[in-house]
């Protein structure tokens, strides 16, 4: 292990501990640790857990899964990787998707370069060395040109400040901190609070063994099956032989996912075609019910109320009991204005014996007692509760850092009324200080989108060494230009008038009482036509300088080191 400051022995005089601090070895930090090895950076990558892979690493409940095909979610960067790593089902586990995490980070021996169990607690801008300082709760400091922060947008759990919570005697698990270990729920009582894409995976794995099972719902979500399955050893080649184009879908879709929405209005077919379109869409594998449905869906409320009756008729089919199935239907808001959780029997969960649906419209939860969870209509029992409340989504995860740029000004402070960045990566007043996959980034399907924004980062580093270049910041009318332009787009769009974690609610924390812009609701296309124009042209958004001061004079040590 070569952890400490890895000091350049090579002639380099630079004198930061690293030319790159990074924080997160999640999906988009391993990519960008995997470009800066082999651009030759001295880089520290500095993470908070004890592994790689972000979420994966975190989000070990039961039934956690990829909702997007696998070889979708999978790195492009490498044919050799791609040749090696077989994906077992088309929608694979997590403990799949974490060892495929920990296979690239063995595979291309970035290990070495990750000090685990360090959260980033301070990042501040240096402003005579053109740097910055990185500070972590293990008290270490590390200086740096630039820091790159891959921290991700759904990583700071969000818990509902229940009255009593914390006074909860049986096992008590947010699902985005699982324990690594068995965890039985045979004989118990469990309650599960929450039903977003989280809740509804963890409810149809609890429900198999719990003596008991209660959920708690707030909002009923419009879901639709997964239709996952096993991929045959002699289904490989095919499928291999369709990765490049999987990618080329990908990257010109409207998520970022292997589906592009349908050019046609639904009012374009009649009702029967309509129908049989949507019938199989519901029947076919992932989320082309959401993502390949037709495009007036998301912007027209008429179009809308088609598929949200078609998804509410499925609903009323699956649960027997029609008081039941009137509570799992969504009635304030059209489908896929907020995420489409997908299930396998999620609906067939509410059927059986040992299953209570609690709708907390009708009666919330009031406290917490050391056995109990007390609504405003019952006291519940149960053993275990299972948080499946979400995330502080997209800002959290950059406001729990004491991030502060030119000035001292901090991010944090900045986005106050809401993020404001430059294509999702960049932030005026904060040189040398990139998000990839940022807040304003195109996001969806995630590793394709992080590939993307990882690659723009390593072209513009490119660019700045080409020219001798150690200073980057951007216009703030640059950033305030990109700002407006998404806001304006969500603002087109029914999913920007609904509340969900997309426009910055659920988060059980203090002033989210606002509609937010948090992600750039154009297309990957949209998106990669934006930054491929700003590269084309030569960055006339950004200024940069060569370094002034003796200390600093020297660019990065390029020469790769093994
Ligand atoms: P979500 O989608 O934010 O869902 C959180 C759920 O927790 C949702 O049902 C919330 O109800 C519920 N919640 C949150 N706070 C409370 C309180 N205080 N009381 C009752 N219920 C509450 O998070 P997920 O983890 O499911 O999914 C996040 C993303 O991760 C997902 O989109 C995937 O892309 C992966 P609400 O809807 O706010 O009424």
């Amino acid at each position: 292990m070569t952890h400490e400051k890895d000091a350049c022995t090579r002639g380099c005089a630079d004198s930061f501990d690293y030319d790159v601090v990074l924080i997160g070895a999640g999906m988009g930090g391993l990519y960008q640790l995997y470009r800066l090895k082999e651009a030759g950076y001295r880089v520290l990558a500095l993470e908070a857990a004890e592994g790689v892979g972000g979420v994966w690493h975190w989000n070990r409940y039961p039934g956690a899964r990829l909702d997007s095909e696998a070889y979708s979610y999978g790195y492009t960067f490498s044919n050799a990787l791609q040749e090696e790593w077989n994906w077992s089902e088309h929608f694979a586990g997590q403990p799949e998707l974490l060892r495929y995490f920990n296979y690239v980070a063995d595979r291309f021996d970035l290990r070495r370069h990750i000090r685990f169990g360090n959260l980033v607690t301070a990042a501040h801008y240096l402003e005579d060395e053109q740097g910055w300082a990185v500070t972590t709760d293990k008290g270490k400091r590390y200086t740096c040109r630039y820091v790159i922060a891959a921290v991700g947008p759904l990583t700071l759990p969000s818990l509902p400040p229940f009255p009593g919570r914390d006074s909860f005697a049986g096992e008590t698990c947010h699902t985005s901190r699982w324990p690594d270990r068995e965890i039985s729920f045979a004989g118990k009582s469990v309650a599960v609070i929450g039903t977003g894409a989280t809740g509804v995976q963890v409810i149809q794995e609890v429900a198999k063994t719990a003596e008991r099972l209660i959920v708690f719902q707030r909002t009923p979500n419009y879901c639709a099956p997964l239709n996952n399955a096993p991929i045959a050893a002699d289904e490989q080649p095919t499928l291999k032989a369709r990765y490049p184009e999987i990618a080329a879908a990908c990257r010109s879709s409207n998520g970022w996912f292997m589906y592009d929405t349908d050019p046609r209005s639904i009012f374009d077919l009649a009702d029967e075609e309509r129908e049989v379109f949507l019938e199989k869409l519901y029947n076919d594998p992932g989320i082309g019910i959401w993502k390949a449905n037709f495009h007036d869906i998301g912007t027209d409320e008429a179009a809308n109320t088609v598929v949200s009756d078609f998804i509410r008729r499925k609903i009323r089919e699956r649960v027997r009991d029609p008081d039941v199935a009137e509570r799992l239907v969504p009635k304030t808001f059209g489908f896929g204005t907020r995420r489409v959780p997908l299930e396998t029997r999620y609906y067939e969960v509410y059927n059986q014996a040992n299953v209570q649906l609690v709708d907390l419209t009708e009666t919330p939860i009031d406290r917490i007692t050391p056995t109990s969870i007390v609504t405003t209509g019952d006291e519940f029992e149960v053993d275990m509760i299972i948080y499946a409340t979400g995330f502080d989504a997209v800002t959290g995860s950059f406001n729990r850092i004491d991030i502060r740029g030119v000035g001292g000004v901090k991010l944090k402070d900045r986005w106050e009324s809401g993020p404001s960045t430059f294509l999702g990566v960049h932030a005026a007043g904060f040189p040398n200080f990139f998000m990839p996959g940022g807040p304003l980034a195109s996001l969806g399907n995630f590793t394709p989108a992080m590939e993307y924004s990882v690659d723009w980062v390593m072209d513009l580093l490119g660019y700045m060494r080409d020219h001798g270049f150690a200073y980057v910041d951007v216009a703030a009318a640059a950033e305030q230009a990109w700002t407006d332009l998404v806001r304006d787009r969500q603002s087109g769009l029914l999913i920007g008038r609904v509340k969900s974690w997309i426009t910055g609610f659920n988060s059980n924390s203090e002033g989210t009482e606002e509609f937010r812009v948090l992600l750039n609701t154009g297309s990957a296309k949209d998106y990669r036509q934006s930054c491929d124009t700003v590269r084309r042209n030569g960055y006339p958004e950004f200024e940069f300088s060569k370094v002034e001061s003796p200390q600093s004079a020297l660019s990065p040590c390029l020469i790769p080191r093994h």
